[in-house]
């Protein structure tokens, strides 16, 4: 390529030759100002640890695991070389009426670390298919229990269930929902939890909200129990902007669902796999549900993968009529897929071995010390954290919601901190193999930028 041709970029690589600006016209980016991002991308080619690097071998300090997945950090040993092993030995193996050992190696070992009574993994490829597969699952079991006219969901305001219809469904972001047309029928929601005006700067879980739980005996009154099949919450809500539940709310719900005979789901994509500083949110709280996602750390990000989990009774509903018949007519191609579960398998190795499953709570209060230090810099509202978790929630410039916290998100970046913004909240979610300097260059850098925006 000619040193003067337009497709070549000025900024050189690690002092060599110039990189040549890539074309991006193709790719249709998910969730992404693709506009915005062409004009200014920001790329990423290598990570190892707490770090990526750009093309040009810029480090930056990874603030979101990724995007709330690479909870043992970047590059693990162990992982990568399950993947390698795993596809020189078998690609693929169909996963409707076969089976490959490994599956069953990673459905026994994840067992281990669930809520007692919760036995049963049915493996998707990503969160959201896990949650359209619990929804089915749910509606499916009552039915096959002969109570088949419990079929309506019931989800939450300001919910982030992905990207599917059923998931857009219970879930309640509006900008979400609104472009889709009319969604699952048969869904209400829940009020959300947040309240500034009560639990401003709360450390750990807010004080204020048991009561809210209460909107559930309000969707029974309208709607009779007998025709709600399911209740799907995330313990800990992340991508509507670091939601803790208030103290009482989640065990007021299980009981909820216990006096009417409906399910509760939780939705543990995020909060699964330590994030928390146990293994579960179910176990951090000590409230069990009937039926667990997750996705994400299930492979430390490395491979897709989600799963249902289940207590016993559901799947034991199923296991009647003729023996050759499929019970459940539900699954996917890539279904608990070799490479998938090696790198699982890798996965709960480097979990197991660095004790990350448990790290979140000896670094929690490091971490909220740091994060709640914020409080009293310009437009900072709110501070929420718990386990290595935080959202530090900014006051929005008038008539331009968003644009406050997605300023601070690009200053970061050019600052070499990745972060995560949604609407006006900084979301946080680390790997859990942080470190008090990492910590405190996350926060400074933010500190930095909220300052110079004043
Ligand atoms: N449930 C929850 C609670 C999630 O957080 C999904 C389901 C969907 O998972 P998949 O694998 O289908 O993306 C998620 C995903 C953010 C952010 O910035 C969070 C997610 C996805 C994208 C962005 O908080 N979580």
């Amino acid at each position: 390529m000619h040193k003067d041709d337009p497709a070549t970029l000025a900024a050189p690589a690690l002092g060599t030759t110039p990189m040549p600006r890539q074309k991006m016209d193709a790719h249709w980016m998910p969730f992404t100002a693709n506009r915005q991002f062409k004009q200014a991308p920001r790329l990423m080619s290598k990570a190892d640890g707490m770090h990526y690097w750009t093309p040009e071998g810029r480090q930056i300090l990874d603030g979101i695991a990724g995007l709330w997945c690479v909870n043992a950090g970047h590059n693990r040993s162990k992982i990568v070389s399950a993947i390698q092993a795993q596809a020189a030995e078998m690609d693929f193996a169909p996963p409707f009426n076969m089976g490959h050992p490994k599956a069953f190696e990673l459905a026994e070992r994840l067992v281990e670390l669930t809520p007692e009574g919760v036995n049963k993994v049915f493996f998707t490829n990503s969160g959201s298919e896990a949650v359209e597969t619990a929804l089915k699952m749910a509606i499916a079991y009552h039915r096959v229990r002969g109570e088949g006219s419990r079929t309506r969901l019931i989800g939450r305001e300001r919910g982030y269930h992905g990207v599917n219809f059923g998931g857009i469904s219970v879930g309640g972001i509006v900008g979400n929902r609104k472009m889709f047309g009319t969604l699952l029928g048969g869904v209400d929601h829940m009020r959300h939890t947040h309240d500034l005006a009560r639990n401003a700067y709360s450390r750990g879980v807010p004080a204020y909200g048991a009561e809210l739980a209460d909107d559930l005996e309000r969707m029974v009154a309208l709607h009779d129990a007998s025709t709600i099949a399911a209740v799907i919450v995330e313990p800990v809500a992340g991508s509507t902007g670091v939601l803790l539940p208030p103290k009482g709310y989640l065990e007021r719900l299980r009981a909820l669902c216990d006096k009417h005979g409906i399910l509760l789901i939780f939705d543990e994509v995020i909060t699964g796999f330590g994030r928390l500083g146990s293994p579960f949110a179910a176990t951090h709280f000590n409230v069990t549900p009937d039926l667990m996602t997750v996705a994400k750390g299930i492979t430390n990000g490395s491979v897709p993968m989600g799963a249902v989990f289940a207590k016993q009774f559901i799947h034991d509903a199923f296991m009647t009529g003729p023996e050759h018949l499929i019970e459940f007519l539900h699954g996917y191609t890539y279904s608990s897929h070799p490479l998938a579960c090696a790198a699982a398998l890798g996965t709960l190795d480097t979990y197991a071995e660095d004790g990350l499953l448990t790290r979140a709570a000896s670094m929690g209060p490091v971490f909220e010390n740091a994060l709640h230090s914020l409080k009293g810099l310009p437009h900072v509202i709110d501070v929420r954290n718990i386990g290595l978790v935080g959202g530090i929630e900014l006051s929005p410039i008038a008539g331009l919601p968003g644009k406050r916290a997605f300023d601070v998100f690009l200053e970061c970046w050019e600052r070499g901190v990745l972060i995560r913004t949604t609407g006006d909240t900084i979301a946080l979610s680390p790997p859990l193999i942080i470190e008090t300097s990492h910590i405190d260059q996350i926060v400074s850098t933010i500190a930095d930028v909220l300052k110079k925006q004043a």
